[in-house]
């Protein structure tokens, strides 16, 4: 590979999916988004659409083959709906035209007849209603309710936290092109080619070996293209096998805004009590998620939530209810933390109201709560090799901790229009899919005869680097310069029934079964080479592209010796399968051993209030992390880099309002503002010393997802401030705390 993935993109030369060449016939294809939220559909009157020049057909729900349905999980979610919609937005037609700006004007052009229906669009409603997608689910731990009574102090209290959309770079896209024999190929922006071929065979009625789905690579994804790419594909699939010619599907910014979920904003409850020493006893807390129309992986993610809601602390008696409520918003999906990040909020919000109470220092009770080895969690599952108190030790002396609080107290009693804060934010998050299930990954590896290797995985490379990871642990295993070593695009014909790219697994997974399958190559040539060289496999080791024989060269190189294997009829091929050993989960009991590891570590945030106008500035994150012993420190530094301002983006700018007929208002990036390089603070990046990680991949650990979670330190700084300006501030848990809000909370007592 001449340039690696991060070199492609810097030079602006990473070619997506909408940037292939085009077969000659291609055509192209738009959307009919529902206008309304919950309606009966009636009719779909297509005429004024069809007049257009250049429409080629319009395809609805009768259109289809096989199954109208693409629901995973949960079997709820038809492609094209027949009698009910569920959102507004929700695709329910798809004009076919020459060429993509007439396909859309003419699918402005269906009249869609509907009688509308009462709405859902708050969780806590949906749940009175009884609108909930799946049981309602509870995790316990000793014995609550006899705790209290052992409380010296309980505190309660309301927390939220809103949606976020994902703002991949890429919008979602899809191309499908008709192969011989009525067969298909897909490409597709997915972090799940599986799915997407899956889902098309199920379609169009037709075997999954009928459909070839492949991803060069995505500019983005954040949990946006784990679940939701699907329909596009399967919609571009319908499209391109009916009228035999390739279909091109990509949504614009406003359309992509407005079609897909997003995180799921969370409403919870908390009640902890607390000893006057500051030891936290009982914790209870009730989640309603909101899940939008359809259960998507809304059920996976509340699990996620149940498994951090006590974040990085241990709490002995614990009761955590969580319910999935059936919302009229597009299905809520994953998105960078799945369900952690509100699930962290909550306990973390909990924990400043009691510091409150107790007239101590948030970062004291933090302090005192943390989690340490053998410490038992809400699932039943002990933490080990349990870094939390050496992370946050060492934080507090890197950091320069007291020296900060010092100067930040000095600041905030001489200055009156402006404050600081600062806040803290321990991490514990668990790595693996808590599906257990879907932990599995293959690899395929080829050694050609000029002693170039190709490996295909089921990773998809989003952006996070695991083609250069993947690439470089193939290299070092075989002992090759890294320009050796290609890895190809993902495809299903090449690798089958890939787990999503998702859960911050992508390198652990894909990575182990690429060592294996490298193990199994090198295994065959060493036994070649010891023949040659009349000596013992176990003496032989590569390295700098040659064979050594006790630490000494020999004459035998690499490309040597892979000549001789081919010669002598052995094969430089191999293919692994890897599962993740020892997890578990028993849902009667909601008891097991779910994830591989956690990840630890502690981020500081430093902000500054503007008390006048209500505006904000994020001074300084500093991160100390347990990256394990990083696979390749500077993309790991990326990851904690763009997790930081993703999670400071949610809980401070980051607002999607929508009209009262539940139709997206802020569906631009002038409405909905995301953090920008002005915004964005310098992030100190300090990886944690001395951390392999014993059951990780060459002693790393997953690097994806955790990093978001220190953003959430953001809404405790800026509490902070707003209390040096008012020591009396009404406290509200309710991200984003957005400028608005800022100037609501001091200057209104509500
Ligand atoms: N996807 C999923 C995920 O299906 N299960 C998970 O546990 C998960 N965790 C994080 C991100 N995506
Ligand atoms: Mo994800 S939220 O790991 O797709």
């Amino acid at each position: 590979m001449k340039f690696t993935d991060a070199e492609l993109h810097s030079r602006g030369e990473a070619p997506f999916i909408d940037d292939l060449p085009l077969p000659a016939d291609t055509l192209f294809a738009a959307v009919c988004p529902s206008p309304l939220a919950h309606a009966r559909l009636s009719r779909l009157d297509t005429r004024n659409a069809e007049a257009v020049p250049g429409v080629v057909r319009i395809f609805t729900a009768a259109d289809i083959p096989g199954a109208n349905q693409i629901g995973n999980v949960v079997q709820d979610e038809p492609l094209l709906p027949a009698a009910e919609v569920h959102y507004a937005g929700q695709p329910v037609a798809l004009v076919v035209a020459a060429d993509a700006h007439t396909a859309r004007r003419a699918a402005g052009l269906i009249a869609v007849e509907a009688e509308a229906l009462p709405a859902i669009f708050d969780p806590r409603e949906a749940y009175r209603q009884g609108q909930l997608i799946g049981p309602e689910r509870r995790f316990v731990l000793g014995d609550v309710e006899a705790a209290w009574g052992q409380c010296d102090i309980i505190v309660t209290g309301r927390v939220d936290s809103g949606p976020q959309e994902h703002v991949y770079f890429e919008t979602q896209t899809a191309l499908a092109i008709p192969a011989e024999n009525g067969t298909l190929k897909i490409f597709s922006a997915t972090q799940a080619p599986a799915l997407v071929q899956r889902m098309v065979a199920q379609v169009l009625g037709c075997p999954m070996h009928q459909v070839e789905v492949e991803v060069p690579r995505l500019g983005g994804a954040f949990g946006g293209k784990e679940e939701q790419a699907t329909a596009w594909a399967a919609l571009a699939a319908l499209a391109a096998h009916h009228l035999r010619r390739p279909v091109k599907l990509a949504l614009r910014r406003g359309e992509d805004m407005r079609m897909t979920g997003k995180r799921h904003p969370y409403s919870a409850d908390f009640r902890l009590g607390l000893r006057t020493d500051g030891q936290i006893l009982a914790c209870e807390v009730h989640f309603y998620q909101d899940a939008g129309a359809v259960a998507d992986l809304s059920l996976a993610v509340l699990e996620r939530s149940l498994c951090h809601a006590t974040g990085g602390y241990f709490i002995p008696h614990v009761r955590i209810t969580a319910a999935s409520c059936r919302t009229h918003l597009p299905p809520n999906t994953a998105c960078r933390g799945f369900g952690a990040p509100q699930a962290v909020f909550i306990i973390e919000s909990a924990i400043y109201e009691a510091a409150r109470a107790l007239r101590v220092a948030p970062g004291e009770l933090q302090r005192r709560n943390l989690l340490q080895e053998g410490d038992r969690l809400p699932y039943g599952m002990q933490v080990s090799h349990c870094r939390l108190r050496r992370c946050w030790e060492e934080a507090e002396r890197l950091f320069e901790l007291e020296r900060k609080r010092a100067a930040a107290a000095a600041f905030n009693a001489t200055q009156t229009r402006y404050k600081k804060g600062l806040a803290l934010l321990p991490l514990c998050f668990g790595i693996s899919f808590s599906q257990t299930l879907l932990n599995q990954a293959s690899a395929l590896v080829h050694v050609y005869t000029d002693g170039s290797v190709s490996v295909s995985t089921g990773a998809v490379e989003l952006g996070q680097g695991v083609r250069r990871k993947l690439q470089q642990l193939v290299a070092g295993l075989f002992a090759l310069k890294p320009e050796r070593v290609k890895v190809e695009p993902t495809s299903t014909a090449r690798i089958a029934n890939m787990s999503p790219t998702a859960a911050s697994t992508g390198a652990d997974l894909n990575g182990q079964a690429a060592r294996m399958a490298c193990v199994a190559v090198l295994d065959r040539l060493k036994t070649v080479a010891a023949a040659a060289l009349g000596t013992a496999a176990e003496r032989l080791e590569l390295r700098n592209e040659a064979v050594y024989c006790d630490g000494e060269q020999t004459e035998l190189d690499w490309l040597g010796l892979i000549r001789l294997a081919y010669s002598q009829r052995v094969s430089l091929s191999s293919h692994a399968f890897y599962a993740t050993p020892g997890i578990w989960f028993d849902r009667q009991r909601e008891q097991g051993q779910p994830f591989a590891y956690h990840v630890f570590g502690v981020g500081l945030i430093e902000a500054t209030v503007d008390g006048l106008r209500g505006t904000y500035q994020i001074d300084a994150v500093h991160v100390l992390h347990d990256a394990g012993q990083s696979l390749n420190p500077l993309i790991d530094r990326g990851q904690v880099e763009g997790g930081v301002v993703q999670g400071l983006g949610w809980m401070t700018l980051e607002e999607l309002q929508y009209d009262p007929a539940g139709r997206l208002a802020t569906a631009d990036l002038t409405t909905y503002k995301i953090p920008d390089i002005h915004f964005a603070p310098p992030v100190a990046v300090h990886f944690l010393e001395q951390a392999a990680n014993p059951v990780g991949l060459l002693g790393s650990k997953a690097i994806g997802e955790p990093p978001f979670l220190y953003g959430i330190g953001a809404y405790f700084a800026l509490l902070q401030a707003l209390q040096a300006f008012r020591p009396d501030l009404p406290l509200r848990y309710q991200a984003p705390l957005t400028p608005e809000k800022v100037l609501a909370m001091l200057y209104t007592d509500k």
